[in-house]
This record gives structure tokens, C-alpha cells and sequence, in this order.
């Protein structure tokens, strides 16, 4: 059955939590995230992002005027920056520096089509303008190589991320058309997308990008331009990984031949932190670097459903086992391991030594999102879920001023301060970083989130995401405008009232995991519905007035993981709807792996403030050790006193906004007494 997504456009988030968020989301971190970008935030690294554009149109237009341009060498590695004071034409930051303005201009186009706002739009023109001055007149677009020397371009595609560029500038590019109508950032994306389609591709060179998400914007500007060729390119790239010769490897020794030194006898094999050490269709577990491995099945499930590979389907399907049933944490984050900012073995998901990068998460929504499209199964709704509300939100304070890059499970303050194998924690979330992925990533998802709540058919529509808003859906080619209210978890009951129109279809409502004893009434008159892969499908002649409630328990939970995650296998966690709880040290004092809490403890629900927030907490009947006194080591069946405590627990995405201080999401547990 094609499903497609239902255009932002057509929804309107009315949620008061998410609305709350998106407005953020352009009062607060779309302004500072500008000055950021023209580094204007005192005490912040410097982004290089404005300064990186205007010495790249400096360079396009005298090479264009038949000058001559000097350019200036970047130092080794994947950085630089000004030994002393900077030099007006040299680039400065990451390679993958002119990603961070390409999102910024896709959350403001999200933002636009929301509701429109000419002074926001001309702020927005003014990166769109400085992107498209920095053009070479071919059509390259990477600020990198115009400043540092563009005879290198495409010389290692492995690391200097102009693909992973490119991706960035195309999916700003089509998100800036449907927002604005205008073609301008369009036309650079185009014209970048035919440079690289002239180097690369069938009976040219072989290559592909070392940081993937190249395959999944060229499939957005396939779908926008309606040019078929972004569509082949896509598929060239995904066909070309991990074959034999490896493209990685023949870059590799062409660089080391420049640089005099032997060629390595290597194969695709060397290439598994960039997921191209076997061809696409034969991949099996996810590995290497957590959001190029994402970005690459988000590319690979929009070519599987566009051109029905079935192998290349049976591959994503494999890669969304090993993901969410190995290799995920409660909480929707993924990339378990620092070193590299990547997956690690099956089930090695360890609390405090997390890496799980806010991208990671949002690279596993993007992921959730397109398999739902090429298939409508709630198991895909539930992760997407399951990321947005925990990790993904976690990324960004309460106030959207502060974000955090690493998303732990289990902080202790005084050990991120001393243990060196935690150097990548940090205890409170930070304005800017140098590597600034993070931010703008979080802004265009909460911009663009409307996006996430539907997918249509001909003949029915599916709600995945419980968030509240308006929406107009279309069944049979009739118009049918709905209201969804929801408050989840707080209210345990649902509504989607038709507002206007009439027509046949049917909608169908996620079954979630955290909702028990689920039933249906329409109209007041209770209704059985279809089950059909995890959804409720109510088919009928809907029109206007016709109201579906879903009426449900949603009791707190507790969680365990598999026993053959070893770090917190005797551990457990609480849940609320979709909510991951934790403890905070604000709330429940330092030492907190001295709780004690029953899997079954008496528990009130409740709304907490947080920082002016309502959200929903939980207050639970615990113990307390009280080790004072107690020796290093005792014989295990001495007991250490303990004292009575009520739990207090948060939802994880809320944490760190009321200071530096422990927190912990496993927790514990006591023996049930029978
Ligand atoms: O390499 C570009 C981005 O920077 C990645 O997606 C993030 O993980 C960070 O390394
Ligand atoms: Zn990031």
C-alpha cells in the first residue's frame, strides 16, 4: 500500500508541550543560532560559518573576473583553526563547517511555512544569498576546497564530507522552495547535484560519501524537481559502497602515492566504520559511525520504497533489528560508544559512558519515518516515538538556550570532573559547540514535526505520533479537516473530531505499548476496530462532527532490559506513556545508586514544574541506603541499614535544567516481597 507523509502545510501543532517547543524553536534558538553562525556569541567557539561564505564569494568572483585567487592551504585533519589572527581568506572550522548554516535555513523555512514572517524570511535570504555568491561557477559549492585549493575536491570523499555538504545544502534547498516558492537555494542544489552527477556516477568514476545523507536529499530533490537522474544518482552512490575496489581504498592510496608512501593492500573490509565494507543489500548489523549508519538506511528506505529493491528493503529491515532490538537505549538514543561517536557490539549499552548523540536520535527518527512510509507498522511509529520524546528533547534546555551533544543515562558530577574515560560527558548543557551538529539538527526536527503525526493512503489515514493539532487529510479524494487532542500521558484518553467535510475511509490510531486496556467509541458509541499492524482502523462515511475517542490506561511502568545487556541487567526504569522517567539529584539528594525501589511500588502521578514546564512525574515509596560506616568490603549476607525515601522521578528529556547534578534513569531494584 504507497503512504506518503502529509505536507506541514497541512498541519497545524496546537499541542500546548510541542507547540511550546516549536515556538522556542524560533523565538530562541533560530535568533541565536544566527549569531552563532556569524559569530557574534561572545564567549562561544566560533562558528567560521558567515566568514567561511563571504571569503568563498570572494574567491568565485575574482576567479570569475578573471583574477587570480591565492589559495590557503588547510592544515591536516578534519579542523582548522587560527594559529594566530585569523586570515581574511582562509576557511576555518570542520571540514563539514557549511552544514551547520544549511540546517539553520531549513529549520527557518519549517518555521516560515508554519506562519510567515517577512523579517525572518530576510534573514534567511541573507545565508541563501551568501550560499549562492560562494558557487563556483561550475556549480561546486563547498566552501572547504573553493578557499583551500579546489584541485583537491572529491580527493577524499571519506572524510572532508562535501557530500555529507551537499545533502545538507539540498534538503535546505527543497524545504526553502515549498516555504518561500523561491528558486534560488533550489538552483544552487541542482546545479551542485549535476557538478557532482558529472564526476560521479555510471560509466564515470566510482565514489560515494564517506558521511552519508547525500543518498536521502537527492531523493528529496528528486521528488521536488521531479528529475529523475537525483533518483539514479542516489542509487549509484548506494550501489557503488562497499563494492570492490573500494572506492575509499584507491582514494586512500592515491593520497598516500602524493605523499610518496607505499600504497596499502586493502579492501572494502578496512571501510565498516563507514558502513562500506560490504555492498548495501548485504548489510546486516549496524555499524561504525551512528548517524552515518542512520543517514545510509534513511537514504536506503526511500530508494527501496521509491524503486521497490527488494534487497535493498530486506536490508533495511535487517538494519531496524539490529538497531532497535541490540542496540538502542530505553531512551530512543543509539551510537553507545564515544570512540567514534559509534554503534557498538550487541547489547553493549552501558549508562554512564553513553555517547548516544543527540543526531544519532535524530538520525533514528528520520529512519523510523521512512520505513513507516514504505510500510504503515506501529513498530516503526513506537521507536520514532520512543527518540523524539526522550533523546531528541534531551538535547535541548527547557529554555532552548543550551544543548547537550552526548545524551548519557547516569551522571555523576564529581566522576565527569576526574575519570578521563568520561572527558565526552558533560554535566550541564552548553550554549555552542565547535562541532555545532547538534543544535541545528534539533531545530529543524522540532520545526518540521508536524510531519511526523500522519501518513496517507487513498483510502486511510494512520496517526502515529500523539500530539495534538489540526490537520486536513484527504480519503477517497475527499477533504476531510480533523482536530486531534491528546495530553499523554496525563490524560488517558484521545479524541480526533472531523471539523469539516465528508468521506469514506479509514483512520487509523497506533496502538502504543505504554497504553493499556485501549477501546474505542465514535460518537459516544463504542466501535470495534480493525487491528491491522499495531493500528485500531476505524472505516465509515466520516463527516463533519463525528468524534473517535480512544479510551485507555496508561499506568506507570517498569521496565527491564534484556538480560544480555550486562550493565544494567539487574536494573530497572520507569516509564510514563511515552516518557522515560529518571532520578535527579534536585529532587532526590546525591549517591543516587543508593535507591532501593520495587518494580511494583505505590506511585502517584503527577505534574511537576520544571523550570516553568508543567511535565509529568512520578513520586514513588522507596528505600534509601544509609552506608555510612559500612566497611569497603562485608560478607554479603550482613545487610547495610537503609531508611525509607520517596522516589521523585522526572521525564529524562527534562533533565539538567535546574543545575549541575547527578541523575540516573536505571535504578535499583528491591525483591518483590510476596
Ligand atoms: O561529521 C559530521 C557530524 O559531526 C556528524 O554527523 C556528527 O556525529 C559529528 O561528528
Ligand atoms: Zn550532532
Amino acid at each position: 500500500m504507497k503512504t506518503s507523509l502529509l505536507p506541514l502545510r497541512q498541519v497545524r501543532v496546537t499541542d500546548p508541550f510541542w507547540q511550546r517547543e516549536t515556538q522556542l524553536v524560533r523565538d530562541a534558538v533560530i535568533p541565536y543560532q544566527w549569531e552563532a553562525l556569524n559569530d557574534r556569541v561572545a564567549g562561544a567557539a566560533p562558528s567560521w560559518w558567515m566568514h567561511n561564505m563571504r571569503a568563498a564569494a570572494r574567491a568565485v568572483a575574482a576567479k570569475k573576473a578573471g583574477g587570480t585567487w591565492k589559495p590557503v592551504p588547510a592544515p591536516k585533519g578534519m579542523l582548522s583553526e587560527p594559529a594566530a589572527a585569523p586570515e581574511e581568506n582562509a576557511f576555518y572550522g570542520w571540514v563539514f563547517q557549511d552544514s551547520d548554516g544549511y540546517k539553520w535555513i531549513e529549520a527557518v523555512a519549517y518555521q516560515l511555512i508554519l506562519r510567515p514572517d517577512e523579517q525572518l524570511q530576510a534573514l534567511a535570504q541573507q545565508a541563501v544569498d551568501a550560499i549562492c555568491a560562494a558557487q563556483e561557477e561550475d556549480g561546486y559549492l563547498d566552501t572547504y576546497y573553493t578557499l583551500t585549493g579546489r584541485e583537491k575536491a572529491f580527493s577524499n570523499l571519506r572524510d572532508n564530507h562535501e557530500l555529507y555538504c551537499f545533502g545538507h545544502l539540498a534538503e535546505a534547498a527543497v524545504a526553502w522552495h515549498q516555504a518561500t516558492g523561491r528558486d534560488d537555494l533550489l538552483n544552487a542544489a541542482v546545479r551542485f547535484a549535476d557538478c557532482i552527477g558529472r564526476k560521479f556516477g555510471p560509466g564515470l568514476e566510482r565514489g560515494c560519501p564517506g558521511h552519508e545523507i547525500a543518498e536521502m536529499a537527492l531523493v528529496r530533490l528528486y521528488l521536488e524537481t521531479g528529475e529523475e537522474r537525483f533518483l539514479r544518482q542516489a542509487e549509484f552512490f548506494l550501489d557503488v559502497r562497499g563494492t570492490e575496489p573500494s572506492t575509499f581504498a584507491l582514494e586512500e592510496n592515491r593520497r598516500r602515492a602524493e605523499e610518496g608512501l607505499p600504497p596499502l593492500e586493502v579492501t572494502a573490509k578496512r571501510y565498516r566504520y563507514h558502513q562500506a565494507d560490504r555492498p548495501v543489500r548485504e548489510i546486516k548489523e549496524a555499524v561504525g559511525h551512528a548517524v552515518r549508519q542512520l543517514y545510509l538506511a534513511s537514504g536506503m528506505a526511500d530508494v527501496a520504497r521509491l524503486t521497490g529493491d527488494e534487497a535493498m528493503w530486506a536490508a533495511c529491515r535487517r538494519l531496524w533489528r539490529s538497531v532497535t532490538g541490540e542496540k538502542m537505549y530505553v531512551t530512543g538514543g543509539v551510537g553507545g560508544t564515544h570512540v567514534g561517536e559509534a554503534f557498538s557490539y550487541p547489547y553493549d549499552l552501558p549508562s554512564d559512558t553513553a555517547y548516544s548523540e543527540t543526531c544519532a536520535a535524530i538520525a533514528l527518527v528520520f529512519f523510523a519515518r521512512r520505513m513507516l512510509e514504505a510500510e504503515t507498522n506501529a513498530e516503526y511509529a513506537g521507536v520514532m516515538e520512543q527518540a523524539l520524546y526522550n533523546t531528541v528533547l534531551a538535547g535541548i534546555a527547557l529554555d532552548g538556550k543550551s544543548f547537550f551533544y552526548v545524551n548519557p543515562l547516569e551522571v555523576n558530577p564529581e566522576a565527569v570532573h576526574v575519570d578521563e574515560r568520561l572527558r565526552h560527558v558533560k554535566t550541564v548543557r552548553q550554549k555552542w559547540f565547535g562541532c555545532a551538529c547538534c543544535p541545528p539538527n534539533v531545530a529543524r526536527l522540532l520545526s518540521d514535526l508536524g510531519q511526523y503525526i500522519f501518513t496517507v493512503s487513498e483510502s486511510n489515514a494512520y496517526v502515529h505520533l500523539y500530539i495534538g493539532c489540526e490537520a486536513q487529510l484527504c480519503l477517497n479524494g475527499s477533504a476531510l479537516k480533523v482536530k486531534l487532542d491528546a495530553e499523554v500521558p496525563r490524560r488517558e484518553e484521545i479524541t480526533l473530531t472531523v471539523t469539516e467535510g465528508s468521506a469514506e475511509g479509514g483512520i487509523g490510531f497506533r496502538l502504543p505499548d505504554w497504553a493499556e486496556n485501549i477501546s474505542f467509541t465514535v460518537n459516544g458509541a463504542s466501535v470495534r476496530a480493525e487491528e491491522e499492524n499495531g493500528y485500531a482502523v476505524i472505516r465509515r462515511a466520516w463527516q463533519a462532527g463525528d468524534t473517535v475517542c480512544m479510551h485507555f490506561d496508561a499506568p506507570l511502568r517498569a521496565l527491564a532490559v534484556n538480560p544480555l545487556s550486562r550493565e544494567t541487567a539487574e536494573q530497572i526504569c520507569f516509564a510514563w506513556g511515552p516518557y522515560i522517567l529518571c532520578a535527579e539529584e534536585a529532587d532526590n539528594g546525591k549517591n543516587l545508586q543508593l535507591i532501593r525501589v520495587s518494580p511494583k511500588a505505590k506511585a502517584r502521578l503527577t505534574e511537576e514544574n520544571v523550570c516553568g514546564v508543567p511535565v509529568p512525574a512520578a513520586s514513588l515509596e522507596a528505600f534509601r541506603l544509609c552506608p555510612e560506616g559500612t566497611p569497603l568490603y562485608r560478607r554479603a549476607e550482613e545487610s547495610v541499614p537503609c531508611e525509607n525515601t520517596t522516589l521523585k522521578l522526572v521525564p529524562y528529556f527534562a533533565w539538567n535544567n535546574r543545575g549541575e547534578g547527578e541523575m540516573r534513569v536505571w535504578l535499583h531494584p528491591i525483591p518483590e516481597v510476596k
